[in-house]
C-alpha cells in the first residue's frame, strides 16, 4: 500500500505527534503489520490491518481485546507493577471511538509501539520457565474478567471441527494434491479418537474452557533487551478454551528443535528441556487454579498440538492453499511434515513428560 494511503488511515486515530513514515514489521501469517514513525517525542504505534476473512467479527475481536488488556492494566495498576505500558498492550481509538477504522473495504487498528523490545524464534530453558509463568499467569489474571469474551474463531481449537474441515478437503480434493499426502491423511486418522479426547471430557463435564490466548508462540511474546518478558502480543484469538491450548501451542513452536516449516525432518525434534523449563513455571502460576485432570492431560496437550497444526497445514495444502500464507508450491506440504515429525517425537517423550509432571507435584 501507498505511504499516503497508510498515513490517511494512521489519521483516522487519535493518536500523538506527526507521522514521518510507515513502514512494514514483522511476519505474521493472518494480519498485516506496520509501524508507525512519528516526529519528536510522540510514541510510534503499530498499524495493523485484521484480516477479515479469518476473524468475521471485528468489533467482537476488538471488544475482547480492548476487555482483555483493561483487565491487565488494572491489575498491575493495584499491585502497583513497575512499566505497566511496557507490559500491556495499549490500543487507541479512532474519532469515532471505536477501536478500529474501516476504510470501506479493510479493518484497521491502532496500539503504541514498545520501543526496545526483542523478539525471538528460539528460546533457552531459562527463559521458557518465565514464559512458563507469564502465560500461567495471563491465565490467572483473567479468571474473575467481569464480561463474557467471544470466540473470535469459531470452533478454532476444537479438534473435532478441525479433523472435519481435512475430511471435507479430502473428500473434494479440489486441488488434486490428495494422492500425494495419502499417508500422511492415513497416520492422522489412526491417532483422531484419542486427538479428540478433550471435546468428549468437554461434554462430559469434566473439563472446563478458561480465557486462553490461543496463539501462544515464542514470537507472541516480547521480551526486554536482558531476554525477560515483558508482555503477550498477538490477542486475535484469545478467547475461551482449554488450558490445553497456551501450554501446547506454546510448546509446539518452543520445543521444536527445527523451524515449522523445515525442510530437513532431522533438525525437528521435541526439547525435553525446553518442556520441563515451560512446564515448571507454568504449574508455579497455574496450579492454583488448574484441575487435577487438567494437570493430567498436560502431555497429551504437548502432542494436541503438533497434530492439530499438521492437520491444518494439510487440510490447506490439499484445499490449494487458501488460509495461510505460502512463500513457494509446496509450503503448506513441508510445513505439515514438519509439524508431523514434531508430533511423532513428542509421543516418544510422552512417559517421560508424565513422570517430570508427578515429580512437580510430589
Ligand atoms: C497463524 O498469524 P500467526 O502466525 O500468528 C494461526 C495459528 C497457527 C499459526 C501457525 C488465526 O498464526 O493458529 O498456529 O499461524 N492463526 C490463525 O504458524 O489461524
Ligand atoms: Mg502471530
Amino acid at each position: 500500500m501507498e505511504q499516503k494511503d497508510l498515513k490517511h488511515i494512521v489519521s483516522q486515530f487519535n493518536i500523538e505527534g506527526n507521522v514521518a513514515e510507515v513502514k512494514p514489521l514483522g511476519n505474521g501469517l493472518i494480519n498485516t503489520t506496520y509501524r508507525v514513525c512519528t516526529e519528536g517525542d510522540a510514541p510510534d504505534y503499530v498499524l495493523q490491518h485484521v484480516n477479515n476473512a479469518i476473524f468475521p467479527d471485528v468489533e467482537m475481536l476488538m471488544d475482547n481485546i480492548v476487555a482483555v488488556t483493561g483487565h491487565i492494566r488494572r491489575k498491575y495498576e493495584a499491585e502497583g507493577v513497575a512499566d505497566i505500558d511496557r507490559k500491556v498492550l495499549s490500543f487507541v481509538a479512532a474519532k469515532d471511538g471505536k477501536y478500529f477504522y474501516f476504510d470501506g473495504e479493510k479493518y484497521w487498528r491502532i496500539m503504541v509501539f514498545i520501543p526496545e523490545t526483542v523478539s525471538q524464534t528460539a528460546v533457552t530453558p531459562e527463559s521458557s520457565k518465565i514464559v512458563g509463568e507469564t502465560f500461567g499467569n495471563f491465565q490467572a489474571m483473567l479468571a474473575d474478567i467481569p464480561v463474557q469474551l467471544g470466540e473470535t474463531i469459531k470452533d478454532f481449537h476444537n479438534m473435532e471441527f478441525r479433523l472435519q474441515q481435512l475430511r471435507e478437503a479430502v473428500a473434494e480434493n479440489k486441488a488434486g494434491r490428495l494422492s500425494e499426502v495419502q499417508w500422511l491423511v492415513d497416520e492422522l486418522e489412526k491417532r483422531a479418537e484419542e486427538m479428540c479426547k478433550g471435546e468428549r471430557l468437554h461434554r462430559e463435564g469434566k473439563l472446563p474452557k478458561r480465557i486462553c490466548h490461543c496463539d501462544t508462540k515464542v514470537d507472541n511474546i516480547l521480551f526486554d533487551k536482558d531476554a525477560n518478558v515483558l508482555c503477550v502480543i498477538d490477542l486475535d484469538t484469545v478467547m475461551p478454551n482449554f488450558i490445553f491450548s497456551d501450554f501446547g501451542d506454546f510448546l509446539r513452536s518452543a520445543a521444536n528443535t527445527g523451524k515449522e516449516d523445515d525442510e530437513n525432518l532431522d533438525n525437528v525434534n521435541f526439547n525435553m528441556d525446553i518442556f520441563k523449563a515451560f512446564t515448571e513455571g507454568y504449574l508455579k502460576s497455574a496450579r492454583c487454579f488448574l484441575t487435577p485432570l487438567e494437570i493430567e492431560n498436560l502431555p497429551y496437550a504437548a502432542t494436541l498440538f503438533p497434530y492439530m497444526q499438521t492437520v491444518r497445514f494439510l487440510a490447506d495444502y490439499i484445499n490449494g492453499d487458501t488460509y495461510y500464507k505460502t512463500q513457494y508450491p509446496e509450503h503448506n506440504l513441508v510445513r505439515s511434515k514438519a509439524q508431523f515429525k514434531l508430533l511423532q517425537s513428542a509421543e516418544e517423550h510422552l512417559s517421560e513428560m508424565k513422570a517430570f509432571i508427578a515429580k512437580q507435584l510430589a
